[in-house]
């Protein structure tokens, strides 16, 4: 029987909560995926500690990242949910991938060159360098044909199947090509406070980041606090209205409406009304959401059950893929004693 197409995606467990950037312009789509496709979603500790970062709040970060995405509609009945520690082909196949990676290739990262553009280049660790070429490692080691992520992965993607093409070319047809699979509405959620910039887990203030489990009333003043444009119609106009742009984004997203049916429910109103219905909306999300995480979190019992049944689901592609790749690299197979 042919099998289902594969699917893919992992969000670092760096904050205290994923944010609304996550969910929309990730988890939304991960979660519409795993009826067409078989879906692999996981946690990427070993990304995590590319940056500076306490081992216990890690450890506590993984859990509530496991319970977030299961609060968004991950299904561990449809997906394999993991963590990236559990499986250890991912870091086996990044050794491989980085002996056909060119360091100038890695270099031109875009994402390492923000990260490391306020402490520079000195101060990173080789594995913040290294990075895309586990996250390669992770999609390649399962095969996977689509790959759900915000804008700011696609370079990583593409490095990634360039990868996999250069392996195949030199050591014959081992990798899937994976696609990105980018929702264009959604692709990038920009700050609150700073609507040209991505909203960010990492960024330095979270009054501009509405997080999931935010507090009902702190997110609605956050949403109602947001840097509007001049003028004062409801606008969708990205170029020369990015702050109004990006609520109305919002507002599509959670209500699953067209943009264009929003312009026309409040033409002819004020921003201000615009933001307290938004306001409210997000207020309810959040609530809801939260406390779906908490009392999540308040089994660690059972999602350990969850993230280990995903880890052994996710083993056995994972191993099938490296014995493959560790004999095409020509490694002598271990002999069983
Ligand atoms: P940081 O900015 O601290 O590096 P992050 O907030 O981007 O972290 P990630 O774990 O890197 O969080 O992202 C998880 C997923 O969410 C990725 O697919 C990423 O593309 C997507 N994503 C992150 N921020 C946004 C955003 N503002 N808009 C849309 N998608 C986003
Ligand atoms: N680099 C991604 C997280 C990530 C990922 C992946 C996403 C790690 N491995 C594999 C998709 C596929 C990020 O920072 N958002």
């Amino acid at each position: 029987m042919p099998r289902r197409p594969r699917v893919l995606s992992g969000a670092q467990p760096t904050a205290d909560s994923y944010h609304l950037g996550n969910y929309f312009g990730a988890f939304k789509q991960w979660v519409a995926l795993q009826d067409e496709f078989e879906a692999f979603y996981f946690i990427p500790d070993l990304h995590a500690i590319t940056v500076e970062y306490e081992p216990a709040q890690l450890r506590e970060r993984t859990y509530i990242a496991a319970a977030q995405l299961l609060a968004a509609g991950v299904d561990p009945e449809r997906s394999a949910l993991f963590v990236q520690s559990h499986v250890p082909e991912h870091a086996q196949l990044a050794w491989v991938l980085g002996g056909v990676t060119g360091f100038g290739e890695a270099g031109r990262m875009t994402q390492f060159k923000d990260k490391t553009a306020k402490s520079g280049r000195d101060a990173a660790s080789v594995g913040l360098f290294t990075y895309p070429v586990l996250m390669a490692a992770d999609i390649l080691v399962y095969q996977a044909d689509k790959v759900p992520v915000g804008e700011d992965q696609r370079q990583h993607i593409e490095l990634t199947r360039n990868l996999a093409q250069r392996f195949n070319h030199r050591f014959g047809e081992t990798f899937t090509v994976p696609e990105p699979y980018i929702v264009k509405a959604t692709a990038k959620v920009y700050d609150l406070q700073d609507p040209t910039a991505k909203m960010s887990g990492s960024a330095t203030s979270h009054s501009g980041v509405v997080n999931l489990t935010d507090e009902p009333k702190a997110a609605a003043k956050k949403i109602r606090s947001a840097v509007t444009d001049s003028g004062s119609d409801v606008r969708f106009d990205p170029a020369t209205k990015p702050g109004i742009s990006n609520l109305l984004s919002i507002y599509s997203a959670l209500t699953e409406r067209p943009i264009t049916d929003i312009e026309t429910e409040f033409e002819g109103q004020q921003y201000g009304h615009f933001k307290v219905a938004l306001a409210d909306l997000v207020a309810d999300f959040v609530d809801s959401f939260g406390s779906r995480t908490r009392e999540l979190l308040d089994d660690k019992g059972e999602l350990d059950r969850v993230l280990a049944a995903g880890a052994a689901t996710a083993r056995e592609v994972a191993a099938t893929t490296l014995a493959t790749v560790y004999d095409r690299s020509g490694f002598v197979p271990a002999a069983h004693p």
